[in-house]
């Protein structure tokens, strides 16, 4: 019996190493099925990943030795013998509730370490983007001129903002269109998170970053994008029917090539005094028109 048993684990063992393990397959395994990292934060996200992994694997190579070793030793030696069963271990209690408390510590230390260091915001930012995310799709605000770094990004209640530019080009989503979100390499980016309906979360997997827009209030999100390319981002928080469609794509481009992107957009007509934050679509939507009861408003 344990010869068989041995046979079905090498089995298995030698089919998931055989499985399809193309180029790219192997770049995933490298990258323990993180995207490679394009912006300054990804890498300290992704040693919390890889060293979260190193921890699981040593836990489970424990565990399994545990398992193995317990099912070797204490296995039936013949079909009238029943062991004691009540038995304590005082030592393997006391280690099995105090190994894991101190990995939730472990955990829980670095995990704050790494989100205070990927949260962190700089004081002076090289540029701020006035993200909106809405049901069901975003609009990208891009400041023109020069930028005041001691706004907040709040909304006034008239409607006005305290925002860092004086001048602004956007370009808007909808679940059909997917909107681009055009970066500079190299800057240091803050996104100014709006929401004017329920919560979204702005992230691109590839830069290892995202965060929560939540409406009510305006979350800051600071990003260094290193590596030009094209990317996906998505809204992380299932906010609606539609939320699948909440995509939108990246380009990190040079300087020049965004500041022509800019210019298009101004050339467009995509031109604001300040940023668009609440587009029409989120008011006429089936449903919104009545009120919970089904009477007209
Ligand atoms: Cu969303």
């Amino acid at each position: 019996m344990p010869g068989r048993v041995l046979k079905v684990a090498l089995l298995g063992v030698t089919m998931l190493v055989l499985a399809g393990c193309s180029e790219a397959d192997q770049h995933q395994i490298r990258n323990l099925a993180m995207p490679d990292r394009a912006t300054a934060q990804g890498p300290y996200t992704y040693e919390l990943w890889k060293w979260a992994w190193v921890a699981a694997m040593v836990t489970g190579v424990i565990v399994w030795g545990l398992i193995f070793y317990a099912v070797v030793r204490f296995r039936r030696r013949s079909d009238d013998e029943v062991p004691r069963q009540t038995r304590y271990n005082l030592p393997l209690e006391v280690f099995y509730t105090i190994a894991p408390v101190l990995m939730c510590v472990v955990f829980f230390f670095h995990t704050v370490r790494v989100q205070d260091e990927v949260i962190k915001l700089d004081a002076d930012p090289d540029m701020t983007v006035e993200v909106m995310g809405q049901q069901w799709s975003w609009t990208f605000n891009y400041g023109v001129g020069e930028q005041d770094t001691s706004a907040t990004g709040e909304l006034e209640g008239d409607g006005s903002g305290d925002f860092a530019y004086d001048q602004y080009v956007y370009t808007s989503g909808t679940g059909r269109n997917i909107p681009t979100l055009v970066l500079p390499v190299d800057r240091t980016i803050q996104f100014n998170l709006h929401s004017p309906d329920v919560i979204h979360d702005f992230g691109v997997p590839s830069f290892l970053v995202k965060m929560d827009v939540i409406p009510g209030r305006v979350n800051k999100l600071q990003v260094t994008p290193t590596v030009e390319g094209e990317y996906k981002g998505k809204c992380y928080e299932l906010c609606g029917v539609s939320h699948s469609r909440m995509l939108f794509n990246v380009e990190v481009v040079s300087q020049e090539k965004y500041d022509a992107y800019l210019a298009d957009l101004a050339a467009a007509g995509n031109s604001a005094a300040a940023p668009v934050l609440g587009g029409s679509y989120v008011n006429d939507q089936a449903g919104l028109e009545t009120d919970a009861e089904g009477a007209q408003e």
